[in-house]
């Protein structure tokens, strides 16, 4: 009697489903067209985009809203390698994501095979595990070693290649080990070592003028409860990046926005959490000299990397906060008057911050003035939006004064600062989240790079509300050149055309619109809103503007 037999690519799709991936992002190649066949056995949805780029975003994506690992499936040579992109996003922003690529068959290994290139060693640096498939029997084994391997420390991506007769060869059901859901890998949480908790909850009993900062991880850890738990009990401001962003409500107490640089330079304690020192804190060198610092990550080699702490832990931010919180409960009295007075002049800078800014937000200017528009779009979001950022100036804008109104929906692109996830992102998040609202404000330049994919946001329906803050330049890069070459040397390298983005989502088959007076952006986001469809604001902004983060920017000094 013939034994049960099955193909590669339908190991892939039982490996998936075992990990709970129910759907797989992909642009069609010979290559790999067997795991299409084993994802409709398996019920994952295939969605095909229309380049492999987005397709990468959108697995990264994925993952962030449903804390299961996404996966891309794209084809041999230039599938793998217009993913490289995506996959180097995800490595920076700690996003763990699977990407399978094609390659030829083995039986034709370094003969000049269609499309064969050395995938695995191009993928090495930006992943935390890549590796070929290299027999049948071992494909659903090496794709859980994979997953497993995401979650090694701060979670991250891993790459499989599966030679074409690899993925279609048939091997006895028996033969091949398929590893059960939730049988193959387990939690790799940790508490953090007991004694610097203790040090912790210590140094929180005696700080007079503590902050935190809780960053990505909090959300990565989904943290968000033991966070807010946190600065609840033990009175401490907290401000929020990345998609620790939301961690917070606004109109929280405890959420500060706005004064983050006066706390770094006049706190006693600083606390930071899931946030490497990298560009974005200074290289952790804008924090107070005299201050103690502390600062949880799920990475070793991030704690204490480019800046001295005084006090490291790593391990889970939610275990690590929830274990302080309890060790320190009951012992802050001394310093309690001490906070509220602290917690009383951080809102005085919060206000007057805002205040100074308020007039610009509320601008009636023609053009839009960039601020008027991230206003709108804040005034606009509900606990239920999704927010995206991908751009550049218009999103520094966005950065000042979008405030999230729930945790796990604020999405940029992370450290890699990627132009083009924001089409990928909204994808992932409506088509993971049916029951969220998703609002992704683009660069006209951003917006260009993987504008093609609004087709699939259409083609599965997937509605969401895009905004285009077009200054028909890339002004990020703009000002720069201004700034060190002079006005009349800056139009180099950096002019689009006048685009009515509008219009191009018209022609796909959603719903666009034109803007240009700045009361017009709250009723076209109403009217994208009840659409229900794919839509394109098109909110022509003063290109002679710029944020001021960008005109901050050490680069241009
Ligand atoms: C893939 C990629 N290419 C190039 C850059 C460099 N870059 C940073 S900001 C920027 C300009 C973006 O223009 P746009 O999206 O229109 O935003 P604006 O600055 O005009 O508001 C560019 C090209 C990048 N970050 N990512
Ligand atoms: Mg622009």
């Amino acid at each position: 009697m013939m034994s049960e037999t099955i193909s590669g690519g339908h190991l892939v799709a039982k490996a998936l489903k075992a990990e709970g991936v129910d759907v797989i992002y992909t642009l069609c190649g010979g290559h790999i067209i067997d795991i299409y066949d084993g994802c409709v056995d398996e019920g994952i949805e295939v969605i095909d985009v229309r380049h492999e780029q987005v397709a990468a975003h959108a697995a990264d994506g994925y993952a962030r809203i449903t804390g299961k690992p996404g996966c891309a499936v794209v084809t041999a040579g230039p599938g793998t390698t217009d993913a490289v992109t995506g996959v180097a996003n995800a490595f920076r922003a700690e996003s763990p994501m699977l990407l399978i690529g094609g390659q030829g068959a083995l039986s034709q290994h370094k003969m000049g095979s269609l499309q064969d290139l050395p995938h695995v060693d191009m993928m090495t640096p930006i992943t935390k595990f890549a590796a070929t498939v290299p027999s049948t029997e071992r494909v659903a084994d090496i794709v859980s070693m994979a997953f497993r391997e995401c979650y090694h420390g701060a979670p991250g991506p891993s790459f499989l290649e599966i030679p074409r007769d690899v993925l279609d060869a048939k091997v006895p059901l028996d033969k091949a080990r398929i590893p059960k859901a939730g049988q193959y890998r387990a939690s790799t949480r940790q508490q953090g070592d007991p004694e610097a908790i203790e040090r912790l909850a210590d140094l929180l009993a005696h700080a007079e003028k503590p902050c935190i900062l809780l960053g990505s991880q909090v959300w990565t850890c989904r943290a968000t409860d033991a966070a807010t738990d946190f600065v609840r009990a033990l009175n401490v401001p907290a401000y929020m990046n990345g998609s620790g962003r939301g961690t917070l409500p606004p109109g929280d107490p405890h959420h500060f926005q706005l004064s983050r640089r006066y706390a770094f330079t006049n706190a006693d304690l600083i606390i930071i959490v899931g946030t490497p020192f990298d560009f974005r804190m200074g290289y952790g060198k804008r924090l107070s000299p005299t201050a103690t610092v502390v600062q949880i990550d799920l990475d070793y080699r991030t704690v204490g990397k480019n800046r001295d702490i005084d006090l490291g832990i790593v391990g889970d931010a939610g275990l690590i906060l929830a274990a302080a919180a309890q060790a320190a409960s009951g012992r802050i009295e001394n310093a309690g008057a001490k906070r509220k007075e602290w917690m009383d002049e951080l809102r005085a800078v919060e206000t007057q911050a805002y205040e100074k800014r308020l007039p610009r937000q509320l601008s009636d200017a023609q053009p839009i003035d960039p601020y008027r528009l991230v206003h709108e779009i804040n005034e606009f979001l509900t606990e239920d939006t999704i927010y995206i950022g991908d751009g550049g100036d218009i999103v520094t804008f966005s950065g000042q004064v979008v405030q999230p109104k729930s945790p796990g929906h604020w999405m940029d692109p992370g450290p890699l600062g990627t132009l083009g996830v924001g089409m990928a992102f909204a994808m992932a998040a409506k088509q993971a989240r049916r029951d969220k609202e998703v609002l992704c404000l683009f660069g006209d330049g951003a917006f260009s790079l993987t504008g093609w994919d609004f087709e699939t946001m259409v083609r599965f329906d997937l509605p969401f509300i895009g905004v285009i803050g077009n200054n028909s330049s890339m002004n990020q890069i703009r000002y720069g050149q201004a700034a060190k070459y002079g006005e009349d040397r800056a139009r180099v390298g950096n002019t689009l055309g006048d685009i009515r983005y509008g219009d191009f989502a018209k022609l796909l088959g959603g719903h666009g619109e034109e803007v240009r007076d700045p009361a017009e952006i709250r009723p076209a986001l109403e009217r994208a809103r009840e659409s229900g469809k794919p839509s394109l604001i098109n909110v022509w902004v003063d290109p002679e503007v710029y944020a001021p983060g960008t005109m901050n920017q050490t680069m241009y000094k």
